[in-house]
């Protein structure tokens, strides 16, 4: 049993600006299979995503399709969590920042550090981009425009979007005051940051330079939660979203110190892992922790900055017309495959890079034919030799058998500890180690020669039983990732799939039971040819 009973996880709250594409698909899926994993282990398991639905970008979408704010954040709302649903995520909430219950708290939080002197009034101006929600210094933007005698006249953001010149009362979250408290945790805790190179990018991009206070909220719209004390101010986008991840298990600063707060809170806080995508690290990284140190709560375990879902052509974006969604991958190749692409192509921290090639490649190679004829082979020879019963065998062991047993050990313990490191391409990559050499055993031991010679029926036998062993942990393991494949696998192998709470127990060698495989193998995954699904 895992020593934690509790573990919460969240993805970010998303912006219902767009459909969602391949790159949030990627961040919920893993956030999912880290979920159903823990859930597996017997942890009490609270995975949390929702919305940010509030900000100025928001606000002009509404109004460009005659909508308001609210009847427009519902629409999306509701459509994000359909896909969700769509993909059988096993979210336990959703939460909206339009929520009145996180309305509440947000306003409740922002009085707080007012009163504490943590946040202060003072006037912002700066180079604003509408779209991106964010103001950008000269330095961090791709292209600036300058007039004849050189000064600034506009630029561009990193995203592509322009930037223009916003100046206006604003009240500030003063960061600076918490640089050196951050830097003594980062130091004491070098577990917070995955990857690594995330963090050190971090401290030298805005923390050595000197942390720059935070403008927190805005005059130039209204659509956001309003100050108490000064409402023609509405709450800027990050103090409203980050603190979703409080609000979301009902904390409320009213109540008091920690101790004070909701059960579901003191259960659940601090997370376990915020899992984020890059861009949006520095705000994960650096703006939440301050607010919980102002708010004196607890720092989360551990956050996470994932790299990018790339296309050939560079990133994904409308305006280029190379967006993926994950519907048309889902309908067309199951949720399994695409989860199954996601969780192995991306590397740890670094970006990964879509192609239908590879999409396909890894369909064929690694679905249909690594895993699916393994298992079609495996249940061939034991309706062929022994009936579908599939055999118990018990007697002396091959090393063929040997070996087996002990990569099958192996991988059960190397797999968890990579999951648990959130390493998920590497966790796959073990488990298809063992199946090559599952496949491989079966070219070694030849069961076609063994089932010609009647003094080789225990050796058959053997045979046979460990290939189900092998494949029954394979199924396994693999349950986090092929949500319904996995399932599949043990039920066309007669054997049950092991219940929440006991994956802990899982070992190679184990009591088959009275297991009788169906009649005819069905396959798991279809084959695909290539060029036609590239067209596509
Ligand atoms: N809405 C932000 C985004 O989609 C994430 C906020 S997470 C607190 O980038």
């Amino acid at each position: 049993m895992v020593e934690n009973k509790n573990y919460y996880v969240t993805t970010p709250i998303y912006y219902p600006s767009g459909k969602l594409h391949i790159g949030n698909t990627y961040t919920t899926v893993a956030c999912d299979v880290l979920a159903r994993y823990k859930r597996l282990q017997g942890a009490n398991t609270f995975f949390l995503t929702g919305t940010d639905e509030h900000g100025q970008k928001i606000q002009q979408k509404a109004a460009d399709q005659g909508l308001s704010p609210q009847a427009y954040v519902d629409q999306m709302a509701d459509s994000i969590k359909s896909l969700w649903n769509y993909l059988e995520i096993s979210n336990d909430d959703f939460i909206r920042t339009t929520d009145p219950q996180h309305k509440a708290v947000v306003a409740k939080i922002f009085d707080k550090l007012l009163e504490q002197g943590d946040i202060y009034l003072g006037e912002y101006s700066g180079w604003y981009s509408v779209s991106d929600e964010e103001f950008f210094t000269e330095s961090q933007l791709a292209e600036v425009y300058r007039n004849e005698a050189g000064e600034m006249i506009g630029g561009v953001a990193p995203s592509g979007h322009e930037v223009q010149q916003v100046s206006e009362a604003s009240y500030f979250f003063k960061m600076s005051k918490y640089a050196d408290r951050l830097l003594a945790y980062y130091e004491k805790h070098p577990e917070l940051i995955q990857p690594k190179s995330r963090e050190k990018e971090i401290v030298k991009n805005f923390i050595e330079p000197g942390l720059e206070d935070l403008a927190v909220t805005r005059t130039t719209f209204d659509w956001g939660v309003p100050v108490n004390s000064d409402p023609k101010h509405v709450i800027y986008v990050w103090i409203d979203a980050l603190t979703n991840y409080i609000t979301g298990l009902g904390y409320d600063p009213d109540k008091g110190s920690f101790d004070q707060q909701s059960e579901q809170f003191k259960q659940f806080w601090p997370a376990d892992l915020h899992m984020v995508g890059k861009d949006i690290a520095r705000f994960h990284f650096i703006y939440w922790p301050i607010m919980l140190m102002a708010l004196d709560l607890p720092l989360p375990k551990q956050m996470y900055g994932h790299g990018w879902m790339l296309m050939k052509d560079g990133k994904m974006s409308k305006s280029k017309g190379n967006v993926i969604y994950p519907e048309f991958l889902v309908e067309h190749y199951g949720i399994d495959a695409l989860r199954y692409y996601l969780m192995r192509e991306m590397p740890h921290g670094g970006d990964a890079v879509f192609t239908p090639e590879d999409f396909v490649g890894k369909m064929n190679y690694d679905l249909a034919n690594d895993l699916g004829n393994l298992l079609n082979r495996t249940i061939a020879m034991i309706n062929k030799y022994f009936d579908g019963a599939v055999p118990s065998y018990a007697g002396d062991i091959t090393a063929y058998d040997a070996s087996l047993r002990e990569l099958g050990d192996t991988t059960i313990t190397e797999y968890k500890a990579l999951l648990d490191s959130l390493e998920f391409s590497k966790a796959l990559e073990t488990v298809w180690a063992l199946i090559s050499r599952t496949n491989k055993y079966i070219d070694e031991t030849t069961p076609w020669v063994l089932a010609k010679d009647e003094n080789k029926s225990q050796a058959l036998k053997s045979v046979m039983t460990h290939l189900v062993l092998s494949l029954r942990v394979i199924a396994n393991l693999l349950k986090p990732v092929l949500i319904t494949t996995s399932d599949e696998i043990l039920r066309q192998l007669g054997l049950e799939s092991l219940a929440e709470g006991t994956w802990d127990e899982l070992t190679f060698v184990a009591d088959l039971g009275e297991a009788q495989v169906i009649d005819k193998g069905e396959p798991i995954f279809p084959r695909l040819d290539v060029e036609e699904e590239v067209a596509k």
